[in-house]
């Protein structure tokens, strides 16, 4: 295999993520269509060039026959990619339970629901039961492809209990850990009945990365205060073996998004959206449909500041993407009815019969129009509760260089800690305060726009996803040569 440069690749890296960047489609028996998702962790690796990766994870489908499993696991060698094959109940237990009701809510500090809870406290062993066995499935997946020198880097919430099952099989493999989502507070996370297992399973990783030195703050302290384990300022030390915690804020492929500005769909795009939206000033929010995005939060305070300001209300619009995720689940659908309840209340107070105040799409925006959205706003609204990062963010600062428009952000999302010099940082409980921004983001002077906006553009476009994955693995390189360094003397 050679790289983008046609030099050979130094190393490979074996990427193990809960989903594989692909959708798998049954076409026959035997015949499988892929379709690669551009997720950010995919265009981080394809951009690096040091090592050739290879995806480990699942297809998102259930295969339960042998020949549909060998078809499909053909078809994705030829996009690098290695599956692993869960059934419906492993899925059931593994992912709807224990990742997506246990523990995404809790390290967004969003608890459980109500009604849900005493079930949940009950069915507990069972699902934490389930999350072993898929992690353990994925390590033997691991190792069946694992060849000396490999550097193995495990991705997020799914895959806590990866890393000590992967040293099981190889106590020398070079094995990193990442976790896109935030690391809660350990009062929070001490509430977990397998906080102890889960935290020493990420701590037989070489090294532990996340979004902000704040997670980063909150894992060692979890295991300071849990486990008793000394913290470094390197990381934790148990015994003498230390596992290396740092902070590794992603970005995106800001390239990718300057480049689509300039082809000729995306610009017909902006030219109609800035037709069709001539008489207004374009606020926009792009979330998927997620309790942690507060998109009711933002809704209620944009609502506030129509209230308060009716010189606006004609020529303002909120354009509101919001992909529907997790649709079988009754939470997530009381949220969707919520959010259309709001935005219905909103329209039916201050629109007319000519327009209303948002425009609300629950669906997905492919690239093209995506990009054409970004640059044509003068106001995105990022409001989550809590987000690792949020890539929203970045992107549109990514597609402003000529409007310079005002990013609201909230101070819960990481990317607050990147780009908040040049951001409104708001409270999103706060929809007093967030109505004042807006209200501060309309009327905000051109120079004062231009020197927020230089900022955060000169960050997004210097601090790239594929700068990230290259820091991510070298890093994680170089702790192995200094931990072998350390037993050596
Ligand atoms: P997410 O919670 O999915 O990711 P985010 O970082 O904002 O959140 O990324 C979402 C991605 O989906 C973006 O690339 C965005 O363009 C796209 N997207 C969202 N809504 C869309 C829509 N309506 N139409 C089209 N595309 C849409 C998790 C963590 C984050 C962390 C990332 C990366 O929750 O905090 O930043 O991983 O680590």
């Amino acid at each position: 295999f050679e790289s983008p440069d046609g030099e050979p690749f130094k190393q490979r890296l074996l990427v193990v993520a809960n989903r594989l960047p692909v959708s798998a489609i049954r076409r026959g028996e035997e015949s499988w269509s892929l379709e690669i998702s551009a997720g950010g962790l995919v265009s981080a690796l394809l951009g690096v060039k040091e090592f050739e990766a290879r995806w480990i994870g699942w297809a998102g489908v259930n295969v339960p026959d042998e020949a549909g499993q060998k078809a499909l696991t053909k078809a994705l060698a030829e996009k690098r990619c290695i599956p692993v094959f869960l059934d419906e109940e492993l899925v059931h237990q593994y992912y709807n339970g224990y990742c997506n009701n246990i523990l995404w809510p809790l390290f967004h500090y969003l608890g459980l629901p109500q009604e849900d809870r005493l079930a949940t406290t009950r069915s507990f062993q069972s699902q934490f039961a389930a999350y072993k066995k898929a992690n353990q499935m994925f390590a033997s997946v691991v190792n069946e492809h694992y060849e000396e020198g490999d550097v193995v880097w495990c991705h997020d919430y799914h895959l806590m209990f990866l890393p000590q099952c992967l040293k099981e099989y190889d106590s020398k493999m070079k094995v990193g850990w990442f976790l896109h989502t935030p690391f809660p507070s350990s009062e929070i996370h001490r509430t977990l009945p397998s906080r102890s297992e889960l935290l020493r399973a990420v701590l037989a990783a070489d090294l532990v990365g996340f979004h902000t030195y704040d997670y980063a703050r909150h894992f060692v302290s979890a295991c300071t205060r849990i486990l008793g384990l000394e913290g470094t300022p390197e990381g934790v030390e148990d015994h003498g073996r230390l596992t290396r915690v740092a902070a590794f804020p992603i970005g995106i492929d800001s390239d990718r998004f300057i480049r689509a500005l300039e082809l000729p769909q995306v610009q017909e795009h902006i030219r109609e959206l800035k037709e069709r939206f001539s008489e207004r000033k374009v606020m926009l929010g792009v979330d998927r449909l997620d309790m942690i995005k507060g998109i009711p939060q933002k809704l209620l305070a944009f609502e506030k500041f129509l209230e308060e300001n009716a010189y606006w209300r004609d020529k303002v619009v909120l354009l509101q993407i919001a992909v529907p995720t997790r649709t079988d689940v009754a939470e997530y659908q009381k949220l969707t009815s919520q959010v259309h309840e709001i935005v219905g209340r909103i329209n039916g107070r201050f629109g007319s019969l000519s327009a209303v105040p948002i425009h609300h799409l629950d669906r997905s925006l492919d690239f093209h129009a995506l990009c054409a959205l970004y640059a044509v706003t003068d106001v995105a609204l990022v409001t989550s509760l809590r987000d690792g990062m949020n890539l929203v963010s970045y992107e549109f600062v990514a597609c402003q260089d000529s409007k310079k428009g005002v990013l609201i952000l909230s101070e819960f999302a990481g990317a607050a800690q990147s780009l908040g010099a040049g951001a409104l940082l708001v409270n999103p409980w706060n929809i007093t305060e967030v109505a004042s921004s807006i209200g501060q983001a309309l009327n905000m002077r051109a120079d004062e726009r231009e020197k927020r906006h230089d900022h955060n553009f000169y960050h997004v476009t210097t601090h790239t996803a594929q700068e990230w994955a290259e820091t991510f693995v070298s890093e994680l390189n170089d702790t192995v040569v200094e931990a072998q360094q350390r037993i050596r003397e």
